[in-house]
């Protein structure tokens, strides 16, 4: 299948999925055009009408934004320059991370934005500790992290990794700023993890997708980078509130360790959603700082929560047994009465 198949199908998936997803709500796409990138990525990082920019080691060629080349210590970024006023919208990231490098010893990974701040020219280099952009923004960041530094520092220590909390890298993870929340690289930002999903990204032969989804304040992360033309759930998270007027851009990051991070397209569109008055009611007053409803329920690795929801099974579970033991005793009960019944008739 060329591309062009390929979209038309995407298209014709994403519209029937959508259809299934949101019940009796009708929903279209529209590509944005002025929030996309792609080929023949015309005037990208040379003319400043292009609706993007280019930042740090980016550099444009004929097949792909090149983020990073395959080199230590690089960092680079593409951004938007027009801020998104959509409130429902899908973002189709269509990337490649490849390399020299054998398994863990590549890194560090690209992060996908939408953000309140672009990342501005000049500090960019000095300032990109969140996989080449600043830290402590204001919104959106999906991370594909393809260097698992917590598990390698402490297998350094000799420390025994919780079976139970390890991820797979590369790994997908979403994280929502408010401008005070840090990205903890050391441990791959596993105390602000919203959700993700073990990725399989690098050094593929076939095409490699991300779609980001933001609908009625429902995030949902799928992918598409097995080649078989389907997308798999990586994360779903309702009441993710996010401003209108941000900014979306990508950026990656090296270290050490390097990979070739390269953007293909990236592709908005608009989605038209369909809400019934009370939904408009709800949704109604305008968000000013990123949150996430109860952000305590989805925080994971947290013993006394693991604890409460054992808890919480078990209460269920001896309630049910209790239940069901009444209800033997009843009926035992009953048919005693029944039977003395039955003989006083006798
Ligand atoms: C940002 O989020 C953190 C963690 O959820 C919270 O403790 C803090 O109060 C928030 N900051 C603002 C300014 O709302
Ligand atoms: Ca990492």
């Amino acid at each position: 299948m060329d591309l062009k198949t390929y979209s038309t199908f995407v298209f014709l998936i994403a519209t029937s999925l959508s259809f299934a997803d949101d019940g009796h709500h009708e929903m279209e796409e529209f590509l944005k055009r002025e929030f996309s990138l792609s080929k023949p990525y015309q005037g990208v990082g040379s003319s400043s009408s292009s609706h993007w920019e280019l930042m740090g080691d980016a550099m444009v060629t004929t097949e792909q934004v090149r983020l990073t080349s395959d080199m230590q210590s690089k960092q680079g970024a593409v951004w938007s320059r027009i801020p998104c006023h959509l409130r429902d919208w899908e973002l189709q990231v269509h990337f490649k991370i490849h390399g020299q490098g054998k398994k863990n010893l590549n890194g560090d990974g690209l992060a996908i934005w939408y953000t309140k701040e672009r990342m501005q020219k000049g500090i960019s280099v000095l300032l990109g500790p969140v996989f080449g952009n600043q830290d402590f923004f204001k919104g959106l960041g999906v991370f594909v992290d393809t260097y698992p530094n917590e598990e390698k520092q402490l297998e350094a220590q000799k420390t025994r990794y919780a079976t139970r909390t390890q991820r797979i890298f590369p790994y997908v993870l979403a994280m929502v700023g408010n401008g005070t929340i840090s990205y903890d690289h050391e441990r791959d930002g596993h105390a602000t993890e919203l959700g993700g999903c073990s990725a399989m990204v690098r050094n593929l032969k076939h095409d490699t997708f991300l779609f980001i989804r933001y609908v009625r304040r429902r995030l949902t992360i799928m992918m598409d980078i097995d080649g078989q033309h389907d997308w798999r759930d990586c994360l779903d998270i309702p009441g993710v509130k996010l401003p209108l007027g941000y900014y979306f851009g990508v950026s990656a990051i090296t270290g050490d360790l390097s990979d070739n991070h390269d953007m293909i397209s990236l592709k908005v569109y608009q989605l038209t959603v369909l809400r019934s008055e009370a939904e408009e009611n709800e949704e109604g007053d305008e968000i000013t700082l990123p949150s996430v409803d109860n952000i305590y329920l989805l925080r994971m690795g947290d013993d006394e929560e693991e604890w409460s929801v054992i808890g919480i099974f078990f209460t269920i579970l001896f309630s049910m047994l209790g239940c069901f033991l009444l209800l033997v005793v009843v009926l035992i009960v009953h048919s005693h009465w029944n039977e003395n019944r039955r003989k006083r008739f006798y």
